[in-house]
Order: C-alpha cells, then sequence, then structure tokens
C-alpha cells in the first residue's frame, strides 16, 4: 500500500518537473553512478586505531560532544559504517585515514606503514564493491606535537613526515590496483602559527620541497590522484597557515593535481560554490570535502542549505561531475555518530539531486535572452517544486528507507548496539 502511494506521488512529481522541461529519470540516473565518499573519522571522533585514546595534541581539530557510542575498534567501525551505509541510497565509497591503520599488536611507526595495515579496509571495501580514498595523517603524532609537519625547521622531523608521505602514496596507489577504481589520496597539514610571524616565507619554501619530495614518483593515474587541500585558519593556527589557498592553488595548477576544497576553510562570505569554474579551469579535477562551517571551521554535519546546494548547482550546471571527487569532511561528537553521516551524505546526496532537477533550459533561456526577470523568477520557483517525491523515489530504488523511517533504525541500533559500549 505505502510502496504503491510513493509511486503515485512521484508520477504526479515528474509530470510537474516534466512541464518545466526536466525529466527526473534522467536525474536519478545521474544520482546513482554518483558517489559520495565517506569520511571513516565521523565514526570515532577522528580518534584512529594506532593507540588507545582519541586525539593527541597537534593538528588542531576538534570533535566536540560526548555522545555515548563511539566506535572503539576498526570492528566497531565498520560495523557502524555498514549501519550508515544500510540507510544511505546510492554506491558510495570508503574515505581512509593512515591513523585507522591495524597494527595487529606490533610497534610501527607511519612512516614504515604499507597496504598490509589497511588490508582489512581493503577487504571490506570489495567485500562491498566500494572504492577507497586516503589520507596520510599529519597529525596526532609525537612528531605533530607542535603542529608542524612538512614545514618543520627540524629536517629530521620533515624528513619522518615526507617518508609517511611517500609511504601514503604507495598504499593509496596499491588500494585503487586492488579495488579497480582509482583513490584520491589528500595531502592536509596543520602547519602555521597561533600568533603572527615573522617569517611566512621560509616555511612555505620548505613546504614546497616537502611536497616536491612526497610526490616526486609519478603514480599510474589508473591507481592513485593526488590532491592537496588548503586552509584559512585552525585551532593554534589562527595568524598563519602555511598551506593556504594561494599556495596550494598554486602548487596543483604547477604540478597538475587535484585541488580540495573543504567547505569550511574558506572566510564564511566566501561562496565555495563560486571557486569550482574558477578552479577548473587550470587543474584537472577537485575533491571536495563538503561540510558546514558554523561561524568558523566547526565541521558541522553537511544539510540540504544553500551553501550546499550552490556546490552541487555549479557540479551540474558546468558538467563537472566526471573531474569532481565528492567527499564529506564533519565530525559532530555530540550527537548519534552513524545518523550523523546518513544525516550529511543524505543532504548531500539531495542538495545534487535538487541540482539535476533545476529547470536548465528555462534559466539558461532567460538569462540568455537577458530576461532576468524570468531568471529570478524561475530560481524562486524552483525551490517548491516536488523534489521530495523523487528523492523518496531514489529511495525507494535503492531499497533504503525514505523519509523518517531510517531515524527509527538508527535508534534501535542506538538501543541494542552503541548503547552497550562504554
Ligand atoms: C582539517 C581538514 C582535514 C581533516 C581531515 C581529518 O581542517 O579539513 O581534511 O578534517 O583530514
Ligand atoms: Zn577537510
Amino acid at each position: 500500500m505505502l510502496l504503491t502511494m510513493k509511486s503515485i506521488s512521484y508520477s504526479a512529481a515528474r509530470d510537474v518537473y516534466l512541464e518545466v522541461g526536466v525529466e527526473p529519470e534522467t536525474a536519478l540516473e545521474t544520482l546513482s553512478r554518483t558517489p559520495i565518499s565517506l569520511h571513516c573519522w565521523q565514526g570515532d571522533d577522528v580518534g584512529g586505531f594506532e593507540r588507545e585514546g582519541a586525539l593527541l595534541e597537534g593538528g588542531g581539530i576538534q570533535a566536540t560532544g560526548n555522545f555515548p557510542g563511539k566506535a572503539r575498534t576498526p570492528d566497531e567501525l565498520r560495523m557502524d559504517l555498514d549501519k550508515a551505509l544500510s540507510l544511505i541510497p546510492g554506491h558510495h565509497r570508503l574515505n581512509l585515514h593512515a591513523c585507522y591503520a591495524e597494527l595487529g599488536g606490533r610497534t610501527l611507526d607511519r612512516n614504515a606503514y604499507t597496504l598490509r595495515e589497511f588490508q582489512s579496509w581493503v577487504d571490506w571495501c570489495r567485500a562491498r564493491q566500494m572504492g577507497m580514498d586516503f589520507n596520510p595523517t599529519f597529525f596526532s603524532h609525537r612528531l605533530a606535537a607542535d603542529g608542524l609537519t612538512l614545514t618543520h625547521p627540524d629536517s629530521a622531523i620533515r624528513a619522518f613526515w615526507i617518508e609517511h608521505g611517500i609511504a601514503c602514496r604507495k598504499i593509496g596507489a596499491e588500494m585503487g590496483r586492488a579495488l579497480g577504481s582509482p583513490t584520491v589520496t589528500n595531502i592536509w597539514i596543520p602547519d602555521g602559527s597561533k600568533d603572527m610571524p615573522y617569517d611566512r616565507k621560509s616555511p612555505r619554501e620548505r613546504l614546497a620541497d616537502s611536497l616536491d619530495a612526497i610526490l616526486a614518483e609519478k603514480i599510474n593515474p589508473a591507481h592513485s590522484l593526488d590532491a592537496v587541500e588548503s586552509k584559512l585558519f585552525g585551532i593554534g593556527s589562527e595568524s598563519y597557515v602555511a598551506g593556504s589557498h594561494e599556495f596550494y592553488l598554486g602548487y596543483a595548477i604547477r604540478h597538475d593535481l587535484l585541488y580540495c576544497l573543504d567547505a569550511g576553510h574558506f572566510h564564511p562570505t566566501e561562496s565555495l560554490a563560486d571557486k569550482i569554474s574558477a578552479i577548473l579551469q587550470f587543474v584537472p579535477g577537485l575533491l571536495l570535502h563538503v561540510s558546514r562551517g558554523v561561524r568558523w571551521d566547526s565541521d558541522h554535519v553537511t544539510l540540504f542549505d544553500d551553501p550546499t546546494r550552490g556546490i552541487m548547482e555549479e557540479l551540474v550546471r558546468g558538467q563537472f561531475l566526471g573531474r569532481t571527487h565528492i567527499g564529506l569532511d564533519f565530525f559532530d561528537a555530540s550527537i548519534n555518530r552513524v545518523a550523523a553521516w546518513v544525516i550529511g551524505t543524505r543532504a548531500a546526496l539531495k542538495s545534487l539531486l535538487a541540482a539535476l532537477l533545476e529547470p536548465a533550459r528555462l534559466l539558461k533561456e532567460a538569462e540568455s535572452s537577458g530576461d532576468f526577470t524570468s531568471r529570478l523568477a524561475w530560481f524562486e520557483e524552483a525551490r517548491t517544486l516536488p523534489l521530495g517525491a523523487v528523492w523518496d523515489e531514489f529511495c525507494r530504488r535503492s531499497e533504503t528507507p525514505a523519509t523518517g523511517a531510517w531515524i527509527r533504525e538508527v535508534k534501535n541500533y542506538e538501543k541494542n548496539v552503541l548503547a552497550g559500549r562504554s
């Protein structure tokens, strides 16, 4: 009964879209082949499994909240991810950080990691036919305690982090080869300074040199693609970040790398959406860290809001989906962590669906004929087209609970599984 009702509302919604020149079937087709890379670190507050306890000092990443039920082991994290994936329509990827290595009781430092430490993750992804993305972890480590890694004035510390970067690129390539889908290996470092530095130049020179060393070896792009992620400021790097937007944009252009845009890494009044068509003139592709900053880079859970919709609109309007790797980057420890993944990923997908359902022809016609009245009118009218019915249809076809039903499932999981974790 419920299913029939859903199809009726979908077919009515489809008629409404057809009237404005949009075929929802095409949108659903594109949506179903666009993966989102789920970041493992939402499940345990960016803790990782190299050792007991969460974040060490050094890194300026802060998950706030103490909601019970955080994953304590790789198996628990994978179980939570499975739960989240069962409530998210579509087919997605896993984004793993090197600090989620499984050392099996051995003592091994990050510069010596190999695929072996990530084999369980690869097997888990293979069993689910998921691709994997990867990140060297330049934080939460004794050699990052002062918040400096690839720019460190001590060449021995720098060398350690360069070795880590090299090791991770190899691991990323092996993951990509093993899974038959290129891994995006993304470099983000926390390096910066709390107060005004006198010398802004030297750390950037060292960063360029360190990156040159890490990226020296060419890797088959069928196995792994390199990305670099900029940032404006962080906790403990309020006044200066070596890897700023200008630094990495220049570096990515010169070296033909993917550029990583994190939605929380710019002034709050800047539009990430506006940057996409500018940057893609000059780099081969983008990695997105879809996130939601509240007043600052707070990494709140992504929502179906105007900034996220704006990003997806640019990807669709510019036909950039083929050159963009969509990942998420939020970590909220104040609510059910599995629900956080589900809310954020569904919001990103819903935003993409809304973009795919824009009355593009009408908007283009209005704009090209100089009829800005109609353009504005259609922007506004489009906001209340029956997106929800098309979204529910997407969930139904993916055999995923639609609106509301998934919340009950996550609550049951909380009661039956998460509550048992101390
Ligand atoms: C930090 C960056 C970075 C991290 C992850 C854990 O500001 O956004 O992407 O959040 O690597
Ligand atoms: Zn990020």
